[in-house]
This record gives C-alpha cells, structure tokens and sequence, in this order.
C-alpha cells in the first residue's frame, strides 16, 4: 500500500536530557496535531530535525535520539550550528520570512546563508528519498523547506508531492526582489499540488508562476511542461474539540482547584467585579502588530477616560528569535510602551497592561481564552492566526467579541469579527470601544455563527482535503498522460474510422469547434470550420450533428447552408436534418438529501456563497463570495457534481454567479442516444470540452470513441489539448 510521509522543519517531539538519558515530550502545537492524524493512518514517516544542534551530540547520543524517534516513526533530519544559523535563522528566518510579510526592510541578503539553505534543503530531500517509495505520497509544509518538492520530484517523479505554505505568499512586486526567486518557485513547482491558507495568496503565487515562468494557468491548475500541478486554499483549522472540552472543564472546577494564574484573576475580579479583560496572545515578532496595538490600546484609553480602572489588556508573548536584532529591538520597544501606559493610567490598585513574556501552559491559556471578553488580535500580515479560532473555541458561553485584522488570514472566514486596519489606532480604539459595549445577545449571535464555522472545519478536515485533493491532482495528472491523442494512438483511430461503414459523429460547437469569444455571438464558425464540416459531411457513411447548450435560433442560423443534424440547449430541441424540431422531459427531486451536503461543503469554503432549495432544484449562489475565488470553487463544485449525478437523472445548470442542479432527464448524453435510436453504428464518435459533454462521454456506449478538449478529469476515454487539435485531427480523418 503507497504511505504518505510528512516533511517540516521540526519533528513533532521535543527531546529532554535527563540523567538516565533521553526522553520525547509531544508538541501540541496544530500542526503536530493535525498531521498525526495523517501520517499515522497512511502508515508514513515524519521526517524533520529533533531541534537539538547536532555538534552537542556524541555518536552514542545521536544513536539514542534517532532510536527513540523512529519508535514514532519519525525520520530526523541532523543540524550543526552552523547549519541553524545560516539556514533555519539566516535564510528562512532573515530572508524568506520577512519578505514573505512585507518587510522587505528587514530583508537579508546573504549569499552564504542561501548556500546554507539549498544544502540543508537537499538533506531534507534525501532523507525523504531514503524513506519514499514510488507511489508514496510526500506533503512537504512551509517556508523552511521551499526547494524540498522540486529536489523529490526531480529524483523520483513518480512520488507525489503535496506543499503547504503557512505564511503569506507576496504579491509578485515584493517576491520578484529576491535574487533567488526563480530557484525559489522552481522548488515549489516540484509539488503536484500547492496549498494556501487563503485564495489571495494562491492568486499570488500563481501571478508569480504566469509572470516568471510563462506557463499557461487555466483558473487554478498550472500547465507545466508535462504535468498538470494545482494550487488552492485551504484554511487551517484548529483541534476545535479539545480546546472546548478543557474549557468546560476548567469552568468545572472549584476555584481552589484552579491554576495559580487563574486564582489570582478571580481575585482580581473579586475586588472590582466590573472589571473587563481584554487578551492577545502571540509570539514576540514584527509582523504581529504588537507596538501598534499598544499604541491603540493608549489611545482607547485617551479618548475613553469612563474605562479608567475597569479595562485591563493582558497581553502574551512567546519569546521568538530573541539572537536576532530586530527582535531585541522590538522587545525593548514593547518593553517601553507597556510602562509608558501603566505608568500613565495605572495606579495603586489598578495596572491597565499585564505583559507575560513566556510560554504559557495549554490549560492557562484555554483559562484566559474562557475568562477574556474581548480578544485583540492585530498582525500586520500573518498567514492564518490559529489564536483567533482558539479564542472562538474557547468560548463555553458564547459570549466574547473578536476585534481582529484585516491582514491576518483568518479574518476571511470570520466576517462576525470587528475587522480594523492593524496601523489605524483610532479605528482599534474605536472597535475596542464597540467591543466593549456590544450587547450580550449580539455577542453571541455572531459567537454561534463563528462556532459552528470553526468547529466544522477542524484541523482534521483541513488535513483531509488536502490529502483528498492530492490524490485527485493524481488521478488527473494520470488521466492526461493516458489518454492523449498522441501520432500512434491517431494512427488506431484511424484505422478503425477507414473501415467503418456507418458512423455516428457528435461534435460540441463552443470550446470544442471554435474558441470562446467575450461575446458569445461572436464565436461565430469560420471557412475552415465550414470546409472541415462540409468535407465530413460529403462521406455518406457519416452522421454529422452539433450537440450544444446553444438555443437553436441562433445554430440554425449558423448552418443554415450545411447539411448537418442539430441538438441544441443541451438536448431540450433535437433535429435531424430534413425533420422537425422534437423535445424530451421528465421531473423527479428524491436527489436532494445526496446533492445538499456537497453543496454545503462549498458553503463551507466558501465565505459569502449560501443555498438556495426550490421545488425541483438546489441552487448555490456565490454573487455575494470574493469573485476570483468563487469561480474557481464554481468550476470545482461542477466537477464535483458531474461524478456525482451520473445515475440520478439530474442537471446541472450554470447561471449568472449561480449552480442550479435540478431533476432532468434532459442532457446531451440522452439525447445522443435518443438520436441513435437503435440505428446500428459501427463508429461512434464524441467530443466535447465541458462538463455538459461529459454526459455524451458517460452514456454513448462503451465502444464510442469519446475526446475530452481541454486537460481537466473526464471520463472521455481520450484526450486533445485545443480546438485547434480537434479541428487538425477532424481533418486528417477526414482526409
Ligand atoms: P504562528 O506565527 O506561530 O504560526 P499562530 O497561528 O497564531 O501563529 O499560532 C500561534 C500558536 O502559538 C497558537 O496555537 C497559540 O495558542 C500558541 N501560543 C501563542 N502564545 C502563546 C503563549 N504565550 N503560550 C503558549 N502558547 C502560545 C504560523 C503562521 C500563522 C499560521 C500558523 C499555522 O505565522 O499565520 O496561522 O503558522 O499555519
């Protein structure tokens, strides 16, 4: 059976020393949660670095280290120092982190650490190697390991490759400063299938790939030289359950039972019952706002003196990258700030800033999740914010207000949330204050909405999509390969066409016969489409009819000198040449309860798309979802829905910023073999390039020879990549 291995930075085990020798310690951080899941199940490794420098091991020790962790399967990956320094805090930390944030300012540029990096990357990749077999499945996650798919792919093609950014990917602007961005790119594009927590960073990254690299992009899947590679958004989740049961329980317990942190808070409220807390959590870096959102917090304080002894800001910070510069240099900054507020508006009994500097424990933290009524979180870029879903869980009562920014990731799927500008202090100050008195029942109307929402799509639900989109990037990926027209398969084509002595030809008119036009009226046919057609045609042996979604006033007008059959508006009008115009319907909805969950998955990923159900169909309708996106979800939901619908009479209509599915009888698939009507055909042949075609691939009978235009999966049992290809190969037939 094929495995899916894992590749980080980290092994999701921490090593303590202790005097009897080693021991593992679990990481609970998402990421380690969410991929145990996966790992474990398909049998893989987890390959990445202990975290501990290998020059401080001896031989015996690193023995020891490699023993216990393959216990749980993990692979590990050596670091000396130098190594860490130049790799992991040089370039990674240096360089692609903050110029994948925006601070290009902070940007370094050293030769030596990119050096670093490659050879550290290439380690990754051979350890991957020694484990993988063909047919195996890698996932590969984040900035660290940028060169690791392309270093896979370029040894072993036949493994599949997953990648999963959890930064933001810039805007072409900032990532084309990077002297090595092409290398970069080149490592990314290794992967089969590119994940992103949201669509903007996908758009960036495929900017980057059309503009760089010049390769064809239709909606989200990259034509590379041979193969087929898709990127997509998938927002992370968090293990939604956990933080809400130990919410529960720590509410269980007596106040004596409680930890020391919380003991003392409880007598803090004690003292002044009134008391409001507002909370932000996250590690001490530039991108996460924090001098900002202290300056803010000043502010609110300035404009609202009634707040004055009442509204206390606990503010967390882990301690991050603290050799680095511009790290000292922020500590110092917030350091200041946070004494310039208390020493300003505190006094005897009151401190407005409680400032940790530390990790704090998981239940401490589920603890000032539960007990905070206000959750500040201002980055001024971060890829997703898993603090936000955290804080969302965390929430027994359904009562809290999430003041958030615009620039973090997750502020896409939380439009509950007060969204501020994470620079504008006055609008914090403002949203603090709006928070602050927001009715209880409106706090929980928006908390149930983010609830449900965060609680759906866990960390284990991203975890598998993206393990299920990889494997469909692999079946499409194979599908194209295996099916394409190549000179030989032409040759067997036409062998059998030459000896046939009645032939039955469906040919779709748009995307298939002629390019798509702006203007629809526009994609008229041309001379040579007449010519091709008119030669088909002239061969007695061969039945030519357009099969198409257009009305057939406009068809009929088109061929109106070409003695051809017509089906039109997906089948509703059929005409065989010479005879009348005939229709075809029939009505049944007992399909809604298999076609509602699939559309409410993409309601899921979907923020701002919602269901429609009416009498005979289910409608999704995406008007109100950010554009871009939604028509790349729209062409999936199709697609989707095609494997779907196969044995259950349905339609799939597309409308304006809609999908409408509803009870048919009525497709191209029907009405071809209601054309055929038991006339005996010894060449059967149809091509198509969309979704609509597909019910000509799946019902003519098995014999037919059935053409996909167009890469993307299909059940057609070949393939020709343009219209071009399909108007060269009729005319070779035809010759
Ligand atoms: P991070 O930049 O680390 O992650 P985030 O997503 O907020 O940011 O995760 C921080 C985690 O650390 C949370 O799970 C939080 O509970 C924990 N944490 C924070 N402060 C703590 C404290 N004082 N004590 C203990 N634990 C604390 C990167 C990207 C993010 C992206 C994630 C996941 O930068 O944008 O969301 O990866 O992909």
């Amino acid at each position: 059976m094929s495995k899916l291995h894992i590749v980080a930075n980290r092994l999701p085990y921490s090593l303590v020393k202790e005097e009897s020798g080693y021991s593992l310690i679990e990481s609970v951080g998402g990421l380690a949660t969410g991929m145990k899941s996966v790992y474990t199940e398909y049998g893989g490794k987890w390959i990445g670095w202990s975290g501990v420098n290998s020059d401080d091991l001896s031989t015996d020790d690193s023995a020891e280290i490699d023993s216990l962790l393959s216990e749980k399967s993990c692979v590990t990956v050596p670091l000396s120092e130098q190594e860490i320094l130049e790799y992991y805090e040089g370039f990674s930390n240096k360089t692609v982190w903050p110029l994948f944030h925006y601070f290009t300012q902070y940007v370094d540029y050293s030769p030596e650490n990119w050096k670093a990096y490659k050879r550290v990357n290439q380690r990754f990749a051979d350890r991957v190697l020694e484990v993988a077999e063909d047919g195996d499945t890698v996932w590969v996650h984040d900035y660290q390991l940028l060169l690791v798919p392309g270093m896979i792919k370029s040894m072993k093609p036949n493994v599949t490759v997953g990648f999963f950014l959890h930064i933001p990917f810039p805007s072409y602007e900032v990532f084309r400063i990077l002297p090595w961005r092409m290398e970069l790119l080149e490592g990314m594009l290794g992967a089969d299938l590119l994940g992103f927590h949201i669509y903007d960073y996908e758009r960036h990254f495929l900017s980057s790939v059309r503009r760089l690299y010049g390769y064809e992009i239709a909606f989200n899947e990259i034509h590379a030289e041979d193969r087929i590679i898709k990127a997509d958004s998938f927002p992370m989740g968090i293990d939604y359950d956990k933080f809400k049961k130990t919410s529960a329980a720590v509410m269980q317990k007596t106040i004596q039972e409680r930890s020391e942190l919380h003991q003392e808070l409880e007598k803090y409220f004690m003292t002044s019952p009134n008391r409001r807390l507002i909370l932000s959590i996250d590690r001490l870096d530039y991108t996460k706002g924090i001098p900002q959102r202290l300056k803010a917090f000043r502010k609110f304080m300035e404009k609202y003196p009634e707040f004055h002894g009442k509204v206390t800001l606990i503010m967390l910070a882990v301690p991050s990258r603290g050799q680095v510069e511009e790290y000292m240099m922020l500590k110092k900054e917030v350091d200041e700030l946070v004494g310039n507020i208390n020493g300003t508006y505190g006094s005897i009994n009151y401190t407005p800033v409680w400032y940790f500097y530390r990790a704090m424990p998981f239940e401490n933290l589920v603890e000032l999740y539960n007990m905070s009524d206000v959750a500040l979180i201002t980055p001024l870029r971060d890829g997703m914010n898993l603090v936000a879903k955290e804080y969302v869980a965390s929430r027994g009562n359904q009562t809290g207000v999430i003041v958030l920014s615009e620039m973090a990731g997750v502020s896409k799927e939380m439009g509950e949330a007060i969204t501020i500008n994470p620079i504008n202090e006055d609008e914090i100050a403002e949203a603090l204050y709006r928070a602050l008195t927001m009715p209880i029942e409106e706090q929980k109307e928006r908390m149930g909405y983010l609830q449900e929402r965060i609680q759906r799509y866990s960390v284990f639900k991203w975890a598998g999509e993206f393990v299920d989109a990889l494997e469909n990037v692999k079946r499409i990926q194979k599908e194209f390969l295996v099916k394409k027209i190549t000179s030989s398969v032409f040759e067997d084509l036409n062998a059998k066409y030459n000896k046939a002595k009645k032939r039955a030809i469906f040919l779709d008119y748009d995307g298939t016969l002629t390019s798509f036009h702006k203007n629809p009226q526009e994609a008229t046919p041309n001379e040579e489409l007449y010519t091709i057609l008119n030669r088909l045609i002239a061969d007695e042996r061969n039945t030519v009819t357009i099969i198409s979604g257009r009305d057939r006033y406009t068809l009929e007008k088109w061929f109106a000198d070409v003695p051809i059959n017509l089906i039109c508006e997906h089948g509703v009008w059929l005409r065989k040449y010479g005879e009348e115009w005939q229709t075809l319907t029939k009505v049944n909805n007992d399909w809604m309860p298999v076609i509602r969950p699939v559309l409410e998955r993409f309601v899921d990923r979907t923020p701002g798309s919602f269901i429609e159900e009416k009498n005979y169909s289910l409608v999704w309708h995406y008007r109100k979802a950010e554009p871009e996106q939604s028509l790349i979800r729209a062409n999936e939901l199709k697609d989707e829905l095609l494997n779907l619908v196969g044995n259950l009479n349905l339609e799939i209509m597309e409308g304006s910023k809609v999908i409408e599915v509803k009870s048919g009888g009525i497709n191209k698939g029907i009405a071809a073999n209601q054309f055929i009507n038991n006339e005996k055909f010894d060449y059967l042949m149809a091509m198509g390039d969309d979704w609509t075609d597909e019910y000509m691939f799946k019902e003519l009978q098995a014999e037919a020879i059935t053409v996909k235009v167009g890469i993307q999966r299909t059940s057609a049992n070949y393939k020709l990549e343009s219209v071009d290809a399909v108007r060269k190969f009729l005319k070779q037939l035809s010759e």
